[in-house]
């Protein structure tokens, strides 16, 4: 296929590059990388041993002497080459993407914009990084905090943002200068390894310190364990399921490092009486079944109230039944496929679980066969009534599942069945009613790291910082002032004078 020549995908693959130099190790076992969207056979890539490991880890340290004490804004000048690499190939990498993991070409581009996104937010930042003065207490002394660049960052990312949450991550790390190394999920490491590719004429014409831009594809298990562990990187950001954030967050906790935890949600819209649906209901339905439910901002939950609530349920049945299954680069397609069968498997088994819970499937659930759906990955999105107890409605299940519940009387009902989970990543509202969307966005209105009211769980901008609380993880990346996690903080005070007051007034004569 002509786009992964142009992105440098090969037969065969290298797992490890310290920025231009792929590191060639091939005795470590090969991913063989199949579409799940055609069950067609991609290409290979050789895992990363430990030796592998150690040397890019010492190549991105040896690099972070340098590029930290090169100009914020020369960094940014590099980041800025990188989003017009990225423009140059966004088709081809949203094909890839797409290709890859499955989800549709739209949102594939949609991905690349992402990273392009975040370039362009992380070159006009790489020109402020600003701290407060303060005023200090004593006579001719000045007080002030300052951002100092933290050391080797490592990405670790889900299967699910094959390449955008690296980019969040690295490209506001690359200004604040430190160096990132991204350890890909192994279900997606051709979207990786290409990135990777495109971004390497940029470290060439401009001389970047080899390690600013690291990559690893490794086993969890092996290589995942060891970047948890190693004291050499101050900062790891993880997207994952809850079960592996937490797992990596005390590891990570004992040795005093930093951690960005990205995990699970469990996200609810809410419909009120006052809820226009002509836009509700294509973002319900695009927030449940986008990404194949995939996302980790997917509409899992919809809080109907109980006047309305037939009138929903039969405008999304009509929306679902219209819903295209198939290839995601068929553009026509609404829903790709599942990453693979063990997602659809647990797809199932939670239809299962929630039958047996007192649920009652309405619509979908089937796992789709015949010559278009042969890589087995396919399944029609459910929709499903339920109640918010449940035990596997309170579980995030990676598919499209969309459970629907009603409340009655007012807004805070809702209120506290949306929060009432172990999650906190988005949530969004709709209503015409300004009291209700107050709140919503009240002190004792939504618990999650987003809150949007007419708008939908999912697609947030790069502008805002991202992440949630509670079983969430409770980090921030991407937009806003994210970038301060990238960094060390120092308190800087001054005395310019000839005398030593020392502060609160103390008195000390020697
Ligand atoms: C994720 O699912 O891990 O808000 C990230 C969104 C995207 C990012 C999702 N911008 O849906």
């Amino acid at each position: 296929m002509e786009f992964l020549k142009r992105l440098g995908i090969k037969e065969k693959n290298f797992g490890a590059s310290t920025g231009t130099k792929w590191l060639e190790t091939a005795d470590q076992g090969e991913l063989k990388i199949h579409s799940p969207a055609t069950g067609e056979y991609i290409a290979s890539v050789y895992q990363a041993s430990e030796a592998d490991y150690e040397k890019v880890v010492q190549t991105a340290h040896d690099a972070f002497l340098k590029w930290r004490m090169i100009p914020a804004p020369k960094r940014g000048e590099i980041v800025r080459q990188i989003g017009n690499r990225l423009r140059e190939f966004k088709q081809d990498l949203g094909m890839l993407v797409s290709y890859e993991m499955g989800k549709s070409l739209q949102e594939g581009l949609g991905e690349v914009q992402e990273m392009i996104d975040i370039c362009d937010f992380a070159v006009g930042q790489s020109r402020q990084l600003y701290g407060f003065t303060m005023q200090s207490e004593r006579p001719l002394h000045r007080m002030y905090d300052q951002y100092q660049p933290l050391g080797v960052v490592c990405t670790i990312s889900a299967f699910n943002f094959p390449v955008a949450v690296w980019s969040w991550n690295a490209m506001l790390a690359a200004v604040c200068g430190d160096t990132n190394i991204w350890k890909p999920s192994s279900k997606v490491p051709l979207s990786a390894i290409a990135s990777q590719n495109i971004i390497q004429q940029v470290l060439i014409d401009n001389d970047v310190p080899e390690g600013v831009f690291a990559l690893i594809v490794g086993r969890g298990a092996t290589i995942g364990e060891q970047i948890l562990n190693d004291k050499r990187i101050p900062l790891i950001s993880v997207t994952g399921s809850t079960r592996v954030g937490r797992h990596a967050g005390e590891v990570i906790a004992k040795r005093f490092g930093k951690a960005i935890l990205e995990l699970g949600g469990n996200n609810a819209v809410i419909l009120t009486p006052d809820a226009d649906l002509k836009i509700t209901i294509p973002a319900v339905v695009f927030g449940a079944v986008g990404t194949a439910g995939q996302r980790c901002t997917s509409t899992r939950r919809l809080i109907i109230h109980e006047t309305i609530y037939d009138k929903v349920k039969a405008t999304l049945l009509k929306a679902y039944k219209s819903l295209k299954i198939g290839n995601p680069l068929d553009q026509k397609n609404h829903v790709g496929p599942l990453i693979d069968k063990g997602a659809v498997k647990e797809f199932t088994t939670a239809l299962e679980r929630v039958k047996k819970e007192g649920g009652k499937v309405i619509y979908g659930g089937e796992v789709l066969e015949g010559e278009e759906y042969k890589s087995g990955s396919y399944v029609v999105p459910a929709l499903v009534e339920a109640e918010n107890h449940y035990e596997i409605v309170q579980e995030e299940t990676f598919a499209p599942i969309l459970y629907l519940m009603k409340y009655n009387g007012d807004i805070h009902n809702a209120i506290e069945l949306q929060n009432g989970v172990v999650q906190g990543l988005s949530s969004s509202i709709f209503t015409n009613n300004l009291r209700e969307a107050e709140a919503f966005l009240s002190p004792e209105g939504s618990d999650c790291g987003i809150a949007n009211v007419n708008i939908g769980t999912s697609g947030a901008e790069i502008g805002g910082a991202f992440g949630g609380e509670k079983e969430t993880g409770g980090g921030r990346e991407s937009g806003s002032d994210s970038w301060k996690a990238y960094m060390r903080r120092q308190t800087n005070t001054i005395n310019y004078g000839t005398k030593l007051p020392f502060a609160q007034g103390i008195k000390f004569d020697i």
